[in-house]
């Protein structure tokens, strides 16, 4: 068990220090404390009682108080909150005057994403669908905004909590369904799961466990549509712990230096697994990482998909006429935790009582919910009725059940089938050198 236990206010300068006393083959096996942020993060919670390996020691550092950056407090996330309602400005009246279809196709979208994670959800927690979910709800109106503004045959990359851009980027929703069930219909024939769905068909150039990966590729997507001369653009989400890997700063860089048509997305929750910005983030935003390299780089309200939409727009149109990049940061907050369902019921939207946030927190931006707000815009303008956004929602859920029914009904991938697509040298993969290799 733990050797020494240290307790208190601790900042930055005395966590190091502690480490730095506890020596090389200490393993910190926690420092989170009941809703207290933490400076630095391994393990969960329930590691607390987890014993160190054989030969180590373990340093349990309960920490509060802020990080090096005094812009940022733990709780931050409060004062960030947005108003209930879309605000009027120059935002709305770019999607004011976009045609109705448009503008239902965006509620579609939104719609379609929230509904189609909630039954994922449950059916997870049912037990009927295996392996690992992030969730992205409360996040809808970034991907749902960014995406509107692309052509089709634009290019997007995603994350480690993919299911706004897959089902904003258009990917076929049995397919991606019959992936997570890990069936041979699925969009990577059973074998991606979460974290490799990809649809070249529309794209999407898949979701990603790397955090981070992201950005690169996406600048290489741009890269190749640059040489090409094909006028497309790539959108490259990440969370604000992706802007904090070295990856970012190199892509942006290297965009911003060739002139490439990219856009970096960043999907700015608040939190890095369990810890919180203010411990991470030594700027006042992210956005202002990149403000040295002479591209727009920007920070807007996530939860308002029409302050989205209205950045993309100008961001792809700056990318595709050759301007180069631009960094959209979009501020928004994660309903459940980090991964999985913890806290949260079948039926019921929101993850409570987690160890690493308050509720009242995640009840303040849930009153905000992006769905909502656009919901409400649309409605009070009277750009729509009440019976067409009806009539989106129940073709979206019929979408979804189908959806859901293909996939049940879809065969496993055959055992063989494993080797598939597997190459070395440029030639398929043999069992013996699959084995031996
Ligand atoms: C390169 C890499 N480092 C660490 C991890 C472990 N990891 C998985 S998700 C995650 C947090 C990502 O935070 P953020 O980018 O803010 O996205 P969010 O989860 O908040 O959506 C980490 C550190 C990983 N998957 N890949």
């Amino acid at each position: 068990m733990a050797e020494k236990c240290l307790q208190g206010k601790l900042n930055r300068r005395d966590f190091l220090r502690a480490l730095g006393t506890a020596g090389a083959t200490t393993v910190l096996t926690s420092v989170t404390a009941q809703a207290a942020p933490s400076i630095g993060y391994l393990g969960t919670p329930a590691s607390l009682t987890t014993d160190p390996p054989p030969g180590m020691k373990a340093v349990y550092l309960y920490t509060i108080g802020p990080g090096g950056n005094m812009n940022w407090q733990p709780g931050d996330a409060i004062k960030f909150l947005p108003p209930e309602k879309i605000p009027a400005g120059k935002a709305a009246d770019t999607v004011a005057a976009l045609p109705k279809t448009k503008l239902l196709e965006i509620y579609r979208t939104m719609y379609t994403t929230r509904k189609w994670e909630n039954a994922l959800k449950d059916n997870w927690i049912k037990g009927e669908i295996y392996g690992s979910w992030l969730m992205y709800a409360g996040q809808e109106a970034i991907s749902s905004g960014v995406m509107a503004a692309l052509n089709p045959n634009d290019y997007c990359t995603s994350t480690h909590r993919p299911a706004g851009h897959i089902v904003a980027k258009g990917t076929d929703l049995k397919k991606a369904t019959a992936e997570l069930y890990l069936r041979k219909t699925g969009i990577s024939k059973g074998k991606g799961h979460r974290a490799n769905i990809t649809d070249p068909s529309v794209g999407f150039l898949g979701s990603n466990g790397i955090v981070g990966s992201a950005w690169f590729l996406a600048a290489g997507a741009a890269y190749s549509a640059m040489v090409r001369g094909s006028k497309q653009v790539a959108v490259a989400f990440g969370g604000d712990n992706a802007a904090n890997q070295s990856y970012y700063f190199s892509a942006v860089r290297n965009a911003t230096l060739f002139k490439l048509p990219v856009i970096f997305v960043i999907e700015n929750n608040f939190q890095n697994v369990f810890t919180p910005m203010a411990v991470t983030v030594p700027t006042k935003q992210i956005s202002d990482y990149t403000k040295g390299l002479d591209i727009p780089s920007l920070t807007v309200d996530g939860n308002d998909v029409t302050a989205v939409y209205a950045a993309a727009k100008v961001a792809v149109e700056r990318a595709r006429s050759g301007e180069g990049p631009t960094v959209i940061e979009g501020m928004t907050y994660r309903w459940y935790d980090h991964a999985m369902f913890g806290g949260t019921k079948t039926g019921e939207e929101g993850a409570f009582k987690l160890p690493y946030r308050t509720d009242s927190e995640v009840r303040e931006w849930m009153a905000r919910d992006p769905l909502v707000r656009y919901k409400v815009f649309l409605l009070e303008r009277r750009f729509v009725t009440d019976i067409d956004l009806a009539n989106v929602e129940q073709d979206a859920q019929q979408a979804i059940v189908a959806a859901f029914d293909f996939a049940r009904a879809s065969p496993a991938p055959d055992p063989q089938s494993g080797l598939e697509d597997v190459y070395i040298g440029g030639q398929p993969v043999t069992a013996t050198q699959f084995f031996t290799a």
